[in-house]
């Protein structure tokens, strides 16, 4: 019997990678694409799975649509990625961002629940942002939370309304507590793209200096195509739960620029403090790197470390991807777009 996966978020970056796996694994998928001025699935057709998708108009803020949808799709597995993801915009735009990130999350376990499909299985992508002024070092399942934006405060919503399906009404519903994860195909506004595809178009003499807020924040970054595989394997356990997946390394976004910028024939030197900070290249001397307060948030996440360890045990998750390979990779890919002159990045 082949299983029929519905996706929301597929044109994001875990959706692409998550379709990618499903595909292999011999799944339907059907993918949830919200209506929008210009089409986006970039993602999908850098993959080259574009054609593999049969696509479904969604909006996680419309009920009606949503129910329609999933009584017609008859999903096995629902994976739910759609949001609001960006953390400095929650900030501008918190009752958005809710409505998305919280009341989404029921509207889609609310279609389950009306519709009696007690063997149809849920991912809910939960996110380290839950931890953020983090009460331990590492966190794990049993830390607490405190979130530090209107993201993370909609998210442990969405994280909570998911464990409580389970135990009222007994859903598979699981929550995958996910740390930060990048590729190529991460959006350029999150730091990491930002870093790889500036220094890119430094490089290649299009732009003078990259811009960014602060550079000491640390993050526990991992590949986006590790860990959609977690995802997958939580719905396939007996029980559903929740998870960490996490690489339980830490890096500053200072040490992400020091990393990357030999990829590019460059050399970095810090000079100044805080906002005054500036990252000068040895080679030219240069400045490319400069701090700009608007990239700064009303309340920071200083530091995220995850320990997988029950993942590893349960699931049998590793994380394959080390930190410099994930910088490697990205680096290279922005160096070839840029090289390439493509739009769609
Ligand atoms: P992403 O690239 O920003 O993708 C978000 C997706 O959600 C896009 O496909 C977007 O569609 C869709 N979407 C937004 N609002 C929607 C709405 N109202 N109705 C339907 N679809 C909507 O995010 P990602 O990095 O792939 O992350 C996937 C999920 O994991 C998100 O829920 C994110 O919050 C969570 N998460 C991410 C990380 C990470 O490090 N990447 C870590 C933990 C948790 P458009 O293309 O139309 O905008
Ligand atoms: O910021 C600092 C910024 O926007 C990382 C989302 O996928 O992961 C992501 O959220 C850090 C922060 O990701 C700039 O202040 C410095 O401390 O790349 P980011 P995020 O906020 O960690 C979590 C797990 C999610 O769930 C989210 O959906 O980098 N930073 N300078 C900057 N950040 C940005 N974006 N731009 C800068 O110029």
């Amino acid at each position: 019997m082949v299983k029929t996966a519905f996706i929301t978020g597929i044109s994001g970056q875990d959706g692409a990678y998550l379709a990618k796996l499903l595909l292999e694994k011999g799944y339907r998928i059907v993918g949830a694409t919200r209506r929008t001025a210009s089409i986006n699935t970039h993602r999908l057709q850098y993959l080259g799975i574009e054609q593999d998708i049969e696509f479904v108009e969604f909006d996680l803020l419309e009920f009606t649509n949503i129910l329609r949808v999933i009584e017609r799709t008859a999903p096995d597995e629902i994976y739910n990625l759609a949001a609001q993801s960006f953390v400095g915009t929650s900030f501008e735009q918190p009752l958005f961002t809710a409505d998305v990130d919280a009341m989404g999350v029921t509207r889609i376990l609310e279609a389950i629940r009306t519709f009696g499909m007690t063997n149809c299985r849920y991912y809910q992508a939960s996110t380290s942002e839950l931890f953020g002024k983090a009460q331990a070092v590492p966190q794990n399942e049993q830390t607490s939370f405190h979130p530090r934006s209107p993201y993370g405060v909609a998210k442990l919503y969405g994280h909570w309304i998911t464990v409580n399906y389970r135990e009222a009404f007994g859903l598979h519903s699981s929550s995958g507590i996910l740390f930060n994860h990048e590729s190529p195909l991460r959006g350029v506004e999150f730091v990491t793209r930002k870093i790889t595809l500036g220094l890119a178009n430094i490089a290649a003499g299009n732009q003078d200096v990259l811009e960014l807020g602060n550079l000491d924040a640390q993050r526990d970054w991992g590949f986006a195509g590790d860990y959609v595989e977690a995802m997958w394997l939580m719905l396939q356990q007996d029980e559903p739960g929740d998870y960490v997946i996490a690489t339980g390394k830490t890096h500053s976004i200072r040490k992400f620029i020091e990393i990357a910028a030999p990829l590019y024939g460059m050399e970095i030197e810090w000079s100044g403090e805080a906002e005054d900070a500036i990252g000068i290249d040895r080679k030219t001397g240069k400045t490319i790197i400069t701090i700009n307060q608007a990239f700064f948030r009303p309340a920071e996440v200083d530091l995220l470390i995850g320990d997988s360890s029950i993942a590893r045990d349960k699931l049998g998750w590793n994380c394959k991807t080390n930190f410099s390979e994930l910088v490697e990779m990205m680096a290279a890919a922005d160096q070839k777009r840029v090289g390439e002159r493509q739009v769609n990045f």
